[in-house]
């Protein structure tokens, strides 16, 4: 007996019912999820089953292909289907990968909201989570020098609420009136589309010098936090001020952080650049893969606030989206915790389709006068409708998880059917009331506005290069050698001088004389003699990404290469592997070939040997945090093959702990040579990072070394 399509299309929702218990926004989802690996037939889009697939319906024969026929409804209905499968991508952040998780509440804030989820510490309230990059397309690749957004839907109970921020805490504009500008400058330039994903060309560090506003934000995008390891190892900040409501009506000013409990972590330069071409999904399969082997991302959820009386207290504009809040001045409270938990099925109708807005507010939350905030709250509506059409709102990924109901109607693609006769307010039958303000209805925070129009901003929002300052004074001085070098290559990526001249002979004579001066020198533009504006000589806490270790040491999720030939000591290769695994840690067996390798001492007569995960010409040292060689003979093999030995050296250079046991310590000194000899002579502080990076042990016994080994981990 054959099922019918209705049953079977039930029996593939059923099957594509996670198995994760249920949270509102999961169950909600699944009301639209089939399982497509289902063993019944394909049907076109409206139902009927297809017979064959795989041929266009023609007039032919055995001896003769003959024409196409325009009547074949089914080929066509495929091909049509295909022409039209491509929407506009973002025109910002097009490059991202998103997942879902929880948010979980551990202290209520209802001194500052009454926001439930903000009060609430009984709640489990449903998000997801997008990350990306800004200027590339969305074929880019994942690991350039870029800010990445940080956007975070959450399903709450009174609504969806989004805070669409960034892993910097700050912005290159203060008013969004200068977005489009921005933009463009930023993106390949107009008349030759180039480059791609890169802040490395003219029309950027001219647009950068031509608003001093800019100079705070490039800084910290020439810093480490601009080529983060890991989505899951960095911040997370609302970067506009918004408001909280409390019971009571009083308002405070209100930064949203995010702070993984990873701890901060970044590529380096050399390691980002090579990743671009050789993995340019790196952090999307990390993401993807930390998730799926139960490694779930997590970050503290921290607010600062200020009380609406203090908001002229400070030196700066507490409503300039150009300035961090000082941790000193304004501690931030870690109030909550964000997961990520789940994958998601479908990349285009989860990830791509997801839409959000910063006006996506809840009671308890509200807006601030950031002009920043308040063009964006226009913005992100608007830009939904050119990428999704006007009814976005009911889309799965993006439609609430609490009643959602109202007298918005029709538009291209309207999905919900609403039944009823009427579709106004007020109307005879009273239907959707108004909410009160005790039954949650929103009401909007009665401030007083005076004033005069016009188009400036307050004077304070004059001041580009006080926390610039602050900012490049506050990093250790690998950051500031590792700034030093960015800015180089971006400005060694400009051609015309007035670019670079004007970028290195002033905007960083501005900050610090010493950094202008060596990158003038190496780009090529004049060199400033003197410092432009005094350098007030104060740093800051939480600027600097060295404050940033993980709330543990821990080796969790961290991708861990074990390199073998035939001949490798099994005692060794075993106990690593577990010790790796017990860890948390990834281990990836990388193999002289894919098929099967045979320990010292072993024969395939006797054993079926190891297949590696990969064969080291399909990987590379860069996505790799760490690697480990066992003893045995197939060193001997190892060393003379030159691209193994590159990965050692490579892996050296930046710094990744190097684990090896009996003959390999030798291979391993032997490779790095006189680099390991110099640093073991004179370990500078910045050296013996580096020197802390490679672990050995004379004898081929794990134990005892793979505590030093997973040290040195740590500390590179
Ligand atoms: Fe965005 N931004 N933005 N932005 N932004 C968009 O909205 C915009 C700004 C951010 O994963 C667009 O849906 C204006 C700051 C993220 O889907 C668009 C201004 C911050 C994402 C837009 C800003 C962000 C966007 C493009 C200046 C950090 C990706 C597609 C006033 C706090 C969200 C879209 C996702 C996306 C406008 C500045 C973060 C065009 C006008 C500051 C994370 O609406």
């Amino acid at each position: 007996m054959t099922t019918t399509i209705a049953s079977g299309l039930e029996k593939a929702r059923q099957a594509a019912q996670p198995a994760l218990s249920k949270d509102k926004k999961t169950a909600d989802l699944s009301r639209d999820t089939v399982d497509a690996h289902t063993s019944e037939p394909q049907t076109t889009d409206h139902g009927i089953r297809i017979q064959n697939p795989d041929n266009w319906l023609k007039v032919a024969s055995d001896r003769k292909t003959g024409p196409s026929l325009l009547e074949d409804h089914i080929a066509r209905e495929k091909i049509h289907r295909f022409d039209h499968e491509r929407i506009p991508e973002r025109v910002v952040h097009a490059r991202g990968t998103g997942a879902f998780g929880n948010f979980t509440l551990h202290e209520s804030a209802e001194d500052v909201s009454h926001a439930g989820i903000l009060t609430d510490t009984s709640r489990n309230t449903p998000v997801f989570v997008r990350f990306s990059t800004v200027q590339g397309s969305r074929g880019s690749a994942d690991t350039v020098r870029d800010v990445r957004g940080f956007a975070v839907k959450f399903y709450t109970d009174e609504g969806n609420w989004d805070i669409v921020g960034n892993n910097i805490p700050v912005f290159f504009i203060q008013d969004s009136i200068k977005f489009p500008d921005f933009v463009h400058a930023v993106k390949p330039e107009p008349h030759n589309e180039v480059p791609q994903a890169q802040t490395a060309h003219n029309n950027f560090w001219d647009f950068v010098y031509l608003h001093p506003e800019a100079t705070h934000m490039f800084m910290w995008a020439m810093s480490d936090r601009a080529i983060p390891r890991s989505y899951r190892m960095m911040q997370g900040f609302g970067v506009n001020t918004y408001t909280l409501i409390n019971k009571e009506g009083k308002r405070h000013f209100v930064k949203f952080h995010f702070v993984p409990k990873l701890g901060v972590h970044s590529l380096v330069w050399d390691e980002a650049l090579k990743l671009a071409g050789q993995d340019p999904d790196f952090h999307r399969k990390d993401l993807m893969e930390a998730i799926e082997n139960g490694a779930y991302p997590q970050w503290d959820f921290a607010i600062q606030t200020i009380p609406e009386e203090k908001e002229h207290d400070f030196d700066f504009d507490i409503l300039d989206a150009t300035k961090v809040w000082p941790e000193e001045l304004v501690p931030l409270r870690r109030i909550g915790k964000l997961e990520l938990n789940r994958n998601v099925d479908e990349f285009f109708p989860q990830t791509e389709q997801v839409a959000f807005c910063t006006s996506h507010i809840v009671p308890g939350v509200d807006f601030s006068d950031d002009p920043l905030l308040q063009g964006r709250n226009f913005s992100y509506f608007d830009t939904q409708i050119s990428r999704l059409g006007i009814n976005w709102e009911e889309l799965p990924i993006n439609r609430p998880v609490c009643p959602m109901m109202n007298f918005n109607r029709d538009g291209a693609m309207r999905h919900r059917i609403s039944k009823g006769k009427v579709n106004y307010w007020p109307n005879r039958f009273e239907a959707l009331p108004p909410a009160k303000a005790e039954d949650g209805g929103f009401v909007s925070y009665p401030k007083k506005v005076s004033g005069i129009k016009n188009r400036t901003l307050s004077e304070k929002f004059r001041d580009h290069h006080t926390q610039a300052q602050t900012f490049y004074n506050s990093m250790s001085e690998h950051e500031k050698s590792h700034m030093m070098k960015a800015l180089t290559f971006e400005l060694d990526h400009c051609d015309d001088p007035i670019v670079y001249e004007r970028l290195a002979g002033t905007r960083l004579a501005e900050i610090d004389l010493k950094l202008a001066q060596r990158v003038a020198q190496l780009v090529g533009a004049t060199i400033p003699d003197k410092q432009l504006m005094p350098n007030h000589g104060r740093s800051a806490k939480g600027l600097s990404q060295t404050e940033f270790p993980p709330e543990k040491p821990t080796i969790e999720s961290r991708r861990i290469a074990i390199l073998i030939g035939d001949g490798y000591d099994q005692v060794a290769f075993t106990g690593m592997k577990a010790a790796i695994k017990a860890a948390g840690a990834l281990p990836f067996v990388i193999g002289t070939k894919r098929s099967p390798i045979y320990a010292q001492g072993q024969a395939p007569e006797t054993s079926d040997g190891v297949i590696a995960d990969h064969m080291y010409d399909g990987q590379r040292s860069t996505m790799f945090d760490a690697t480990f060689v066992p003893g045995g003979s197939h060193i001997t093999t190892l060393s003379k093959n030159g691209q193994l030995r590159f990965w050692i050296v490579e892996s050296f250079g930046h710094l990744k702990a190097l684990g090896a046991t009996g003959e390999a310590c030798d291979f391993i000194k032997q490779v790095l040579g006189k680099a390991l000899d110099v640093r073991l002579a004179s370990p500078t502080s910045a050296e013996t990072v580096e020197w802390y990076g490679v672990v050995t042990a004379a004898t081929p016994k794990p134990e005892g070394f793979k505590e030093g080994f997973k040290e040195g981990f740590q500390v590179a």
